[in-house]
């Protein structure tokens, strides 16, 4: 009973990491706390692992190069209801689209098009807990009730 707050991984990707003092206002605007925060540069292969499910999509060769073209900033956002929310702040994947249907989204602001996108959301909460381990392994995912103290849930 009663509301839980929920996690969920946020990606930001090459082409904004630039933008990552904008990115972050944004999230924290939106009512996330972030709960976990790294930077790192993927290997082809962890990328590879990372978005297994468009193995053999055209696009895949060129979507593995682009997020191994420089340091990403992984984060763990915590908010209720975080994973829709968070993907409704982002908008459409494709950043073009994104400019015509919802302007004020993260991907409309800060990406470019199809493939930079600038930023990644988990779709499910099963890929929540998925994509969070793949970054923050000794992160705990399941939802707890709001008004734990942050340390209880890092
Ligand atoms: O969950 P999303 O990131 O919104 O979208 P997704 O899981 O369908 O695709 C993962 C990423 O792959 C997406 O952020 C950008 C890239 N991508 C998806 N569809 C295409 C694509 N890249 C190109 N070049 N062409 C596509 O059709």
């Amino acid at each position: 009973h009663g509301i839980f707050v929920e996690r969920t991984l946020a990606l930001i990707k090459p082409d904004a990491i630039q933008n990552t003092n904008e990115i972050e206002d944004m999230i924290l605007k939106s009512g996330f706390t972030i709960l976990q925060k790294r930077r790192v540069t993927l290997t082809a292969e962890q990328c590879s692992d990372f978005y297994s499910e468009h193995y053999g999509k055209k696009f895949f060769p060129s979507l593995v190069a682009f997020m191994t073209s420089g340091p990403i900033l992984a984060m763990v956002l915590a908010r209720e209801n975080a994973i829709g929310a968070w993907r409704e702040l982002i908008g459409p994947t494709n950043s073009t689209q994104a400019r015509e249907s919802h302007p004020e989204s993260v991907r409309a602001l800060f990406g470019t098009n199809e493939q930079k996108n600038a930023v990644h959301g988990s779709d499910s909460p099963v890929s929540a807990e998925r994509e969070i381990r793949f970054f923050f392994p000794n992160c705990i995912v399941e939802p707890v009730p709001v008004g734990r103290p942050a340390k209880d849930y890092l």
